[in-house]
């Protein structure tokens, strides 16, 4: 039977990477005097690494090699990424939307006894910071950030999320936007919904169990039907 929804939240629950997390990575170059930028195009390539200072670090052995050879480089990273999550508190307290149908599906499962958490690779302040507290209540669990070692496509932190919830993965779904939260979920042993972005169109979301352009259509019974789908009926579970 389905008892809960794991999602993801960049791409997933609101258009972050768009409007928060790239624009404060550029704010936090400019802030420390680096003449570094990164345009959407760029952007979307370095989106292969998940983790804003895995990012930066991918950046740098790709565009800016000498800088991973000043000394401390680890520490510079975790200052510029320090810098780049209270930028990203800032945009999301200016206001950064959740995606078509996120908040009435969220409040509808919740309604309908389907537990809720969220397996994500970002900072757990930028979910904080994100989610209007009404909406965060509705999350038993927050797996985030640094919580396990590996990020997706590792399904470390899908796997924290059961555990913490105590369930196994056949009695949930994930949703997820992107090929590397898929292959971190598919890992876990999740059926997966793919509601994909304009930087994650082009992914290979070979496995997925549905693939969307957003959740604006989806509701409980849908979601059950699917998951009937990947595991057979509820009845017989
Ligand atoms: C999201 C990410 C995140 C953010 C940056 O991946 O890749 O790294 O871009 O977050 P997913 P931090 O949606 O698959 O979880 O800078 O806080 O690490
Ligand atoms: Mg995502």
């Amino acid at each position: 039977m389905l008892e809960a929804l794991i999602f993801d939240v960049d791409g997933t629950l609101a258009d972050t990477e768009r409007d928060g997390h790239r624009p404060a990575f550029n704010a936090a170059f400019a802030e420390a005097g680096l003449a570094w930028h990164w345009d959407e195009a760029l952007y979307g390539e370095l989106l292969a690494v998940t983790g804003g200072k895995e990012r930066i670090r991918f950046f740098c052995e790709r565009h800016e090699p000498e800088f991973l050879l000043e000394p401390d480089v680890a520490s510079r990273i975790k200052a510029l990424h320090a810098a780049k999550t209270r930028h990203y508190v800032t945009l999301c307290a200016q206001g950064i939307a959740l995606r078509p149908g996120v908040e009435a599906l969220l409040r509808e499962a919740h309604a309908a006894g389907l537990r809720l958490a969220i397996a994500t690779t970002t900072t757990p302040e930028n979910v904080t910071a994100l989610l209007p507290a009404d909406v965060m209540a509705l999350f038993e669990k927050v797996g985030a950030g640094d919580t396990v070692p590996n990020k997706k496509p590792a399904p470390d932190i899908y796997q924290w999320v059961l555990a913490q919830m105590g369930l196994p993965p056949a009695a949930c779904l994930a949703i997820e936007d992107s090929a590397n939260g898929l292959k971190a979920s598919l890992a876990a042993g999740l059926a997966t919904v793919i509601t994909r972005t304009a930087y994650t169109d082009d992914h290979d979301f070979c496995g997925a169990l549905a693939l969307l352009p957003d959740l604006g259509q989806v509701t409980v019974p849908l979601l059950r039907h699917w998951h009937e789908t990947a595991y057979g009926s509820d009845k017989k579970l």
